[in-house]
């Protein structure tokens, strides 16, 4: 499905013609019937006999409701431009027109309205005059249909042309990642909170998991619509009406945007900026705007990489985050008057500079976000920082703890430094998806190395380590002995590994404290050729369920049994010798001494001389 929408001087027809094209009056506000005038965006259903539909977003012409044109304008696909036959192209026409050139249409047809109000001679006129005006604009070359709404005339014509246009559009990006600008939100009794926008992008499914930017809270699509039709799914060039529970209406606002988990908001975002060429002049290194993201109006500042130039890149610095994805369309205005300077499209965020001034923050806690930024991945100790920062120590070190306290720093140890929250999440996001890689491909492994993640990540090892342990600290990743992995991992050997190890470690009911061999142990794993059969093994060890002792490998059950009859014996004779330890647990000297040596080491026994006692405290620590 894709957008038509409206665009046009005031008066001139527009909210008339919707009407006569599908039978919704799009002025939905009493005020608006009243004053026989839009204010706000207005939305109808166009359907075709064959099946083809389209959404109709109806904007207001008057200048005073510019912004709310501008929430409606970025989903338009096709355009119908509306200029009254008896007034001919006005300021709002040439004002919209402008806006557009910038967003995504991709068809216009220009609808000459009144028709009916004007003689064959004034016809040739107007004619000639919406062609001179649209010269240079979206509008070049359009199709011209003079329509009434009154008498009907030119209504199937344009009926026609409308069909012939929306067929003929390319689909919105359907595997792109969904993106949602909501331009109406409103609670409907039994229901809960209602958002409603066009789909720019990708598909949404009931039951999906979103995220409202800029809040960036998660929530979930209980149920969608489209024109008051149920829909399971539903995809981009859509307009859509999203059930979203446990959300409060007060939570939400047009301009927010609802999107896949994917998308971030950021104060910083990286475009290609194109000016309006009459205001080159206006604008310099850094100007002050509105600017125009989907359905947003954020204040912000443009700073222009090259001023005074037909095309630049440009970053643009929003007071507050916005979601946007790259290749997505905006314009900026002046703040006053507020005329139109440019627009373009987006190319990224802006990494180095994202979210490091956040216009709340003091400017000496902006300084140290901005330290912290330029820092990356690299820990930058409080002192540092302070000089970076042009803070005195004390108050870095205290700007330090509350950034660390509200998550938007991290701290690293040995030695103590910070890193930037966002940095070491982007860090972190990438070494989830290869750790998960890895746990699907090799299950039975207790995780990745260090020296692994590494070689993945392109950081070197010492960094890294601290990193993670950070990471881990945080309880953000798991560790043991070496290996990280995801929190929700769980190593799980395969059947065949499985058998082998029951077969291989077999416990002899006539030996039951005789171990196996670690020698004869890598020999029948090279002789078995079964995948993974070494990293299994470190599992099982890691996991407690084999026991390394010197060069003897014994069953974790063989070890508690073992253990029990050695404390039972010095609980009862206060201490032991190596040989009374051989014959209590009934093996060789072979066997003890090494077992002996494991017990001092594990904390179980104290050695003293060829004497064994029980450390103290022992038995309860177990
Ligand atoms: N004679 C004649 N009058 C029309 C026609 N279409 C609309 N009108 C009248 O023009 C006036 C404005 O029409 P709207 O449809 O409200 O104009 P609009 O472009 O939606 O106006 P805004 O939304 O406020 O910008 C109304 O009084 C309509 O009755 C037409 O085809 N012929
Ligand atoms: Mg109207």
């Amino acid at each position: 499905m894709h957008v038509v929408g409206t665009a046009g001087h005031v008066d001139h027809g527009k909210s008339s013609l919707v009407r006569a094209l599908t039978g919704t009056d799009p002025d939905r506000w009493l005020e608006e019937r009243v004053r026989g005038m839009t204010l706000d965006l207005g939305f109808a259903h166009l359907r075709f006999p064959d099946g083809v539909e389209a959404g109709i977003v109806d904007v207001p012409g008057h200048e005073r409701f510019l912004h709310n044109m501008l929430a409606g304008a970025a989903g338009m696909e096709l355009l119908l431009l509306v200029v009254a036959a008896n007034e001919g192209p006005a300021a709002q026409t040439l004002e919209h027109l402008a806006i557009l050139g910038y967003l995504n249409v991709r068809r216009t047809i220009v609808v000459l309205s009144k028709i009916d109000l004007v003689d064959a001679e004034e016809r040739t006129l107007v004619r000639a005059l919406v062609a001179g005006a649209m010269r240079g604009t979206v509008a070049e070359g359009a199709p011209v249909v003079g329509v009434s709404t009154r008498s009907g005339e030119g209504l199937d014509e344009l009926r026609a042309a409308i069909h012939d246009a929306l067929v003929a559009l390319p689909p919105r990006a359907p595997d792109a990642p969904p993106f949602l600008p909501v331009d109406r939100v409103f609670a409907l009794a039994g229901h809960g909170t209602i958002v409603t926008g066009t789909l720019m992008q990708g598909r949404i499914a009931v039951g999906d998991a979103l995220v409202l930017q800029p809040s960036g809270r998660d929530v979930r699509v209980r149920s969608l619509q489209v024109f008051g039709e149920k829909h399971d799914r539903v995809s981009g060039g859509m307009r859509v009406a999203a059930n979203l529970p446990g959300v409060d209406v007060a939570e939400i606002a047009r301009g927010d945007v609802l999107a896949a988990p994917e998308f971030r908001a950021s104060n910083a975002i990286r475009v290609r900026f194109r000016p309006v060429p009459e205001q080159r002049g206006v604008l310099r290194r850094r100007t002050p705007v509105r600017a125009y993201f989907g359905s947003a109006e954020l204040l912000g500042t443009l700073a222009l990489d090259a001023a005074g130039e037909a095309e630049s890149g440009a970053t643009l610095f929003l007071r507050g985050p916005a979601a946007v994805f790259p290749g997505q369309t905006f314009v900026v205005r002046r703040l006053s008057p507020k005329t139109l300077l440019g627009g373009g499209t987006v190319a990224g965020l802006d990494a180095a500079a994202d979210d490091a001034v956040d216009s709340v923050d003091a400017p000496d806690i902006a300084a140290i976000r901005v330290a912290l930024v330029a820092a990356g991945l690299q820990p930058k100790t409080a002192a540092e920082l302070a000089a970076a920062a042009n803070v005195r120590e004390a108050r870095a070190a205290a700007i330090l703890d509350d950034l660390v306290a509200s998550g938007r720093a991290a701290a690293v140890a040995r030695p103590l430094g910070f890193v930037d929250a966002m940095a070491l999440d982007g860090l972190r996001a990438r070494i989830e998806a290869f750790m998960r890689l890895r746990q699907h491909e090799s299950p039975w492994a207790l995780g990745v190395t260090s020296l692994a993640i590494a070689r993945e990540a392109g950081v070197p090892e010492p960094l890294l380590l601290r990193l993670l342990a950070s990471l881990a600290d945080d309880g953000r990743i798991a560790h043991r002995q070496g290996y990280y992995a995801t929190l929700d991992f769980a190593p799980a050997l395969t059947n065949e590994q499985r058998a082998f190890f029951e077969r291989y470690a077999a416990v002899d009911p006539q030996a039951p404290a005789m171990p196996a061999s670690l020698d004869a142990l890598v020999t029948e794993i090279k002789r078995a050729k079964i995948a993974g059969l070494s990293q299994a093994f470190d599992t099982l060890v890691a996991t407690g369920a084999f026991v390394k002792v010197g060069a003897d490998v014994y069953r974790g059950t063989q070890i508690a049994e073992i253990r029990a009859r050695l404390e039972a014996v010095l609980r009862r004779d206060k201490q032991i010798t190596v040989s009374g330890f051989r014959d209590a647990i009934g093996s060789s000297r072979k066997y003890a001494v090494p077992l002996m040596e494991w017990f001092d080491a594990s904390g179980v026994t104290l050695r003293n001389g060829d004497l064994r006692v029980l450390r103290a405290g022992a038995s309860e620590a177990r």
